[in-house]
């Protein structure tokens, strides 16, 4: 039996959002969301492709959707009901790939 992640209440989610540059709370749900604008298509997808590999070894996944060069992701834990730490590692793992020299 795996322990349940415990949900950030809203004021945990602003301190830690604070640290994570581009990140903010979902308006009517217990959710983060970033969009991501890259050069290219190639660079989104690499971008997503990169992340695929984080998230599935982590076993937590984003809600996303591209569009050209950019990528929407919404961040949860469903298991959960809420935000907790696991998304903040993710969205903080996120940032670093975007980041990297594509
Ligand atoms: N990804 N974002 C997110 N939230 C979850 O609750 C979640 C997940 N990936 C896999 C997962 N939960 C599994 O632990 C369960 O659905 C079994």
């Amino acid at each position: 039996e795996t322990k349940m992640a415990k949900r950030l209440s809203e004021e945990e989610q602003r301190t830690a959002l604070n640290e994570l540059s581009g990140w903010s709370r979902v308006a009517g749900r217990e959710a983060i969301t970033r969009t991501f604008t890259f050069r290219d298509f190639n660079e989104a997808f690499g971008f997503m492709t990169r992340v695929a590999l984080v998230a599935e070894k982590s076993d937590h996944h984003p809600e996303w959707r591209n569009v050209y060069k950019t990528v929407e992701v919404v961040l949860a834990t469903h298991d959960a009901g809420g935000v907790t730490e696991r998304d903040i590692k993710l969205a903080d793992a996120m940032n670093a790939i975007a980041k990297q020299p594509q």
